[in-house]
């Protein structure tokens, strides 16, 4: 019997994963842990394990007594806040993914989920459309951490078997909880202005675009990829994959199809030379290939689907 585990359960991907696998493998299939509890109380019909993800002997016992078939390693700090704690940013990324694939390799888990990003593109790489093998060259520590977690997930994977599997998100857009630390975020704030009737003050350009996706499409690709027979998962760093783009103005544009009062001004930050490094769009060609990926929201579903969901 299959028994998921994911690490790092209580952050915005980890909620989100955790409901859309107990409904599909059961609440029981389902174990979560974090160093702190979800407030989800979805999440919280499922069994919950205190877990620190850089602590190598306790992520070793979790594993080796709690029979799980796979692991989903969600545990990172994201871009901007890892610009401002680049060291421990980079010991967090890089220990924790260390202590799961070691785990991996000695047969304790089937198979393996690791998430990488857009952010591992940077200035150099063509921003529309930009391929799967094109130059990786970020200028952000969470990027090139994520440059080095998708070598290392291949070298597992060719030296030891290690059946570990990824994907490059682009900004995640759910309605269940608040994101923190990335540069994407600030797409999720603003529907929750929106509904409050509050002016969003926005730290990035007006016109700076964006790879998206919504959450839905982001879990069901990650099963997908995760259930995908092995033959067909060819890409062993990490697969593009393509929501939708927008930028700030066009987010506030179609938020205001559904708010006409809602209003956007700009004030550009840190985050926004973080952005702009960062691909306006993604070719994911390789995924549709290698595993049947399509996505299903564009940005007017999306945002239709967020406000109704945050109304609720
Ligand atoms: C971030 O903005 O840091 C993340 C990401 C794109 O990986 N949402």
């Amino acid at each position: 019997m299959e028994r998921h585990l994911v690490i790092g359960a209580s952050g915005q991907l980890g909620i989100e994963l955790i409901i859309g696998m107990q409904a599909k493998y059961g609440v029981n299939a389902v174990v979560s842990s974090d160093i702190r509890t979800s407030e989800d109380a979805d999440v919280n019909r499922g069994e919950f394990i205190l877990l620190d993800a850089t602590d190598q002997k306790a992520v070793r016992k979790v594993l080796t007594d709690g029979g799980f078939t796979h692991v989903y390693h969600l545990v990172a700090m994201l871009s901007a806040k890892g610009e401002d704690n680049p060291l421990e940013g980079w010991e967090l990324n890089m220990k924790s993914l260390f202590n799961v694939l070691e785990c991996a390799k000695e047969g304790l888990v089937e198979k393996v989920f690791w998430p990488s990003s857009i952010a591992v593109f940077g200035p150099n790489a063509h921003k529309q459309a930009t391929a799967q093998d094109t130059c990786c060259d970020p200028t952000t520590v969470y990027g090139v951490s994520k440059v080095a977690g998708e070598l290392w997930c291949k070298y597992y994977f060719e030296h030891y078997g290690v059946d570990v599997r990824s994907l490059r998100y682009p900004g995640l857009i759910g309605h269940r909880s608040l994101p923190g630390g990335g540069t994407t975020d600030y797409a999720v704030e603003a529907f929750h202005r929106a509904l409050e009737g509050k002016e969003f003050e926005c730290y990035l350009d007006e016109n700076e675009a964006l790879p998206m996706m919504h959450m839905d499409d982001a879990i069901r690709a990650t099963l997908e990829l995760m259930e995908a027979p092995i033959d067909c998962v060819r890409v062993r760093t990490s697969y593009n994959l393509s929501g939708c783009s927008f930028s700030p103005f066009e987010l506030n544009n179609e938020i205001k199809k559904t708010i006409p009062e809602f209003k956007t001004v700009y004030s550009p930050d840190i985050r926004q030379q973080i952005a702009s490094s960062w691909p306006d769009s993604i070719d994911d060609t390789d995924a549709r290939a290698d595993w049947g990926w399509k996505a299903v929201y564009d940005v007017e579903g999306l945002v239709k689907a967020m406000l109704d969901a945050l109304k609720r």
